[in-house]
């Protein structure tokens, strides 16, 4: 049987890619390289696409994200299975992923029935995709600063909001491949002041949460063996929020999940790394509620609300 690990990535994956942009393309990717090299990288979000290098180095890469769109975006890095190409990856997940969304929609099947067909109309590489992290949802006209630890190989970059209409981003440009080389970068790590570890299916924290600028440390202490996989999300809580509707929205198997207007706002985080690895994210926070999130497993509890004061 297939793994089904993270749906929500494959997801991701699909579709009607559009090509890199044509203008000074090399001056472009010159320069980026040249800041690739000192291990940060600049990728920026706009409705609907990413501009940014098309080949960063391996090992400690730290991510500087900007959304310039109108809508919520993120990323997610999924590394390639070997054997396949970037074009065979996305024609290999886009239909299944295609259809059951379709049949979500418009016929109403549920959400089991639609996990049934999902792995059903996978391709047997699917087990073998890898992700590797990504900013969580962050809300327009926000940054995220990202590091995390990539390994050589062929990469698929997607996001898989939706739009006010139902339209899976990826599915109108929000997808890019990109080569992690085997140059590797001389940064370390950062020091965090904020650790979380994420369990099946638990969000623990320690550090003091207070005012100001945070590294947010998350360890990946656990993955399930099937399923996707856990991520976290930081989202800021008032008395306008419906938590009931942040939760709903959190899964993309939802009618109303991931799609446009968020119904709170989100400031950035940290999608899913197979179990053992740590990845950083920064916040700059202010007095006020807020809750760490996960996005496939919210519904069942994997939240923790806070407060700074
Ligand atoms: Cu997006």
């Amino acid at each position: 049987m297939k793994r089904l690990l993270s749906l929500t990535i494959i997801l991701v994956s699909v579709s009607f890619i559009t090509s890199c942009s044509s203008n000074s393309k090399g001056e472009k990717t010159d320069k980026m390289e040249k800041v690739a090299s000192k291990g940060v990288i600049h990728i920026t979000a706009h409705d609907f696409k990413f501009s940014g290098p098309d080949s960063i180095p391996s090992g400690w890469v730290t991510i500087n994200f900007t959304n310039q769109g109108k809508e919520t975006h993120f990323f997610l890095f999924n590394k390639i299975p070997d054997e396949i190409s970037y074009q065979e990856y996305l024609n290999g997940l886009q239909p299944p992923f295609d259809n059951v969304w379709k049949a979500l929609k418009d016929s109403g099947i549920t959400k089991s029935e639609a996990i049934n067909r999902l792995v059903a109309g996978l391709p047997k590489w699917y087990g073998n995709v890898k992700q590797m992290g990504g900013a969580g949802f962050i809300d327009p006209g926000k940054s995220s600063t990202i590091t995390l630890k990539l390994i050589p190989g062929n990469y698929e970059m997607e996001c898989y909001m939706k739009t006010s209409s139902g339209v899976f981003h990826y599915a109108l440009g929000m997808v890019k491949q990109i080569t992690v080389t085997n140059d590797s970068t001389n940064i370390t790590p950062p020091k965090a002041d904020i650790d979380i570890t994420l369990t099946n299916h638990n969000i623990e924290n320690s550090g003091a949460i207070t005012p100001g600028k945070h590294i947010v440390a998350v360890n990946f202490q656990e993955q399930p063996e099937t399923g996707m996989g856990n991520d976290v999300h930081l989202v800021q809580i008032d008395d306008t929020t419906d938590i009931n509707k942040v939760i709903s929205y959190m899964d993309w198997l939802n009618i109303d999940g991931l799609q446009a207007p968020a119904p709170a706002h989100f400031l950035g985080g940290m999608h899913e790394m197979p179990a053992g690895n740590t990845a950083y994210f920064t916040v700059n926070l202010k007095k006020g509620r807020y809750a760490w999130i996960s996005e496939s497993y919210a519904q069942q509890g994997m939240m923790k609300e806070f407060e700074v004061d």
